[in-house]
């Protein structure tokens, strides 16, 4: 006799209710950036928790290897109108990424910046509790530098120009502050569910 659930399987949920408002499903990765791809020698390469102008805490390459890892598979949704289903992700949970620093964030929002100089902001509550991390592996592989090898910021709820590329550092700030496509037009928030593609939206 089949015992319904008996696999434990759930079934796979329909593509229109997997696609936020306005976007459409591709297979592949495009890639979206300002400038040039940054070449980053894994002996210079470090990652800096700061608040403001002060350094909280910083980690070589190996120091960073040797923090606890997570894994998370989803959906990623890009301001351009694509998403992707099903991405598997690896690194560094920003919970643990706090708590082997030792501290609590010490304010409520952060930019997010990479070695190219961009920056993002992001709301803390978005990053903590298990809602995003600092990658560094992509489809069980190293993160290829067109896509932010060798680390980016992930955050998949929200659209993807949160998630810095070759990302450096977590700076917190006291207000949340507008990074590099929030101040030319970009919503300062940018969840794909509500549509918060521009300022204004
Ligand atoms: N450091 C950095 N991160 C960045 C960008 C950038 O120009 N520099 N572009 C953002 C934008 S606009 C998008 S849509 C995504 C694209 O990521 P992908 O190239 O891996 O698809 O990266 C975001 N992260
Ligand atoms: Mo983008």
């Amino acid at each position: 006799m089949a015992t319904r659930g008996f696999t434990g399987r759930r079934p796979p949920r329909p593509v229109e209710e997997r696609l936020p408002p306005g976007q459409y499903l591709t297979e592949d990765f495009p890639v979206l950036q300002l400038g040039p791809t940054p070449r980053i020698d894994l002996a210079r390469w470090s990652f800096t928790l700061s608040h403001g102008a002060k350094p909280l805490k910083r980690w070589t390459w190996a120091e960073f290897e040797g923090l606890p890892r997570t894994r998370w598979q989803g959906d990623i949704h890009c301001v351009t109108k694509w998403s992707k289903f099903d991405t598997a992700w690896e690194g560094v949970s920003i919970d643990d990424l706090l708590a082997a620093a030792g501290i609590a964030a010490p304010t409520a929002f952060l930019l997010a910046e990479g070695y190219d100089d961009y920056t993002t902001n992001v709301p803390v509550a978005d990053l903590v509790g298990g809602r995003g991390m600092v990658a560094t592996a992509y489809a069980g592989a190293p993160i290829p530098p067109d896509h932010g090898g060798p680390a980016r910021l992930l955050v998949p709820h929200l659209y993807f120009w949160k998630s810095a590329k070759w990302v450096k550092g977590l700076r917190f700030t006291a207000k949340d502050e507008a990074g590099f496509w929030e101040l030319r037009g970009y919503h300062m928030y940018g969840d794909p569910w509500r549509e918060q593609r521009f300022t204004d939206d």
